[in-house]
């Protein structure tokens, strides 16, 4: 399979010749767009075939809110909430990816079947993670990422967003091959929302090139953020709610896959799984030409 627009792959995954699409499972009661709906377990295993159904090429299911000013949640719960969620969707031959920071979860989450592992902390929170996703040897998602929710808004400050997230990835891709994670299994992620304004989320858009430089597959997680939330505000200044979003979320996706994204998370697929379909066909057209 060719690499349109050289686009890099994680080893270990299956071989998409397009962007992928990563549906986004919630098994929190506060998470910032969904927080609530998928919190019984049963309830998100549906969800998650029905995102599946709607065209997700994988699943990522997450215990934990991170949406700004969260509190943590223990790991007791946490794990009570994702472990079983991650082995049925595993057992029903989906492809789960768990959205963590701990190395526990990771490591429980991995032996239920999950297949990815998604670190928004990118291996920061805990020292355990990275000796955990090496041990596992699955490929692992490092975030942009400068600290906890609870106070990161105060942490959105740069003199250059761009150089400076690349630098920083670079230095999360860095200190996850030194604790033994092959390289060929890191994927990066710009982190928009965490630290950072709309005008930074938009900054980091419009250079997706830049980050792909850094040589490996890119997600990207924009979906029902709040830099959306701001572009589509009223004259009143007030942002739709999280969940009518969703057609903005789905101009991103197109965007992205464009620019060569390996895959976007989002909570709404069906609509970014069309907008994956129409960038590759465009991308082909312009391959032929
Ligand atoms: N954002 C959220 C949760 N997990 N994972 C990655 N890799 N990148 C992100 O930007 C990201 C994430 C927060 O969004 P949600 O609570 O609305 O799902």
């Amino acid at each position: 399979m060719s690499t349109l627009l050289g686009r890099v792959r994680p080893v270990g995954l299956p071989e998409w010749d397009r962007c992928a699409v990563m549906g986004v499972v919630n098994v929190t009661p506060d998470s910032f767009s969904d927080g609530g709906r998928w919190f019984d377990p049963e309830l998100a295993v549906k969800h998650g075939l029905d995102l599946v159904a709607q065209g997700a090429d994988m699943v990522d299911v997450g215990g934990e809110s991170t949406r700004p000013g969260a509190k943590r949640v223990d790991e007791a719960e946490e794990l009570r909430r994702v472990v079983p969620v991650v082995r049925e969707l595993a057992a029903a031959g989906v492809l789960v990816s768990v959205d963590t920071m701990r190395g526990s979860v990771a490591e429980q989450a991995v032996a239920a079947g999950a297949r990815l592992v998604n670190d928004v902390s990118g291996g920061l929170a805990d020292p355990a993670m990275v000796p955990a996703v090496a041990a596992a040897g699955v490929p692992f998602v490092v975030m942009h990422w400068r600290g906890q929710s609870i106070d990161m808004n105060n942490r959105a400050v740069y003199t250059n967003v761009l150089g400076e997230v690349v630098t920083e990835l670079r230095a999360g891709l860095d200190r996850a091959v030194a604790g033994g994670i092959d390289p060929g299994l890191v994927i990066l992620d710009p982190g928009l929302g965490f630290a950072k304004t709309a005008d930074h989320d938009l900054t980091l858009l419009a250079h997706l090139r830049a980050l792909r430089e850094l040589g490996r597959p890119l997600l990207v997680a924009a979906s029902r953020k709040r830099f959306l939330g701001r572009i589509l505000a009223g004259d009143n200044g007030e942002p739709p709610p999280a969940r009518e979003r969703d057609a903005a979320t789905a101009a991103v996706t197109a965007i992205a896959a464009r620019e060569g994204a390996w895959a976007v998370r989002v909570h709404e697929v069906h609509a970014s799984a069309d907008a994956v379909r129409v960038a590759h066909a465009i991308e082909t057209a312009g391959a032929r030409a």
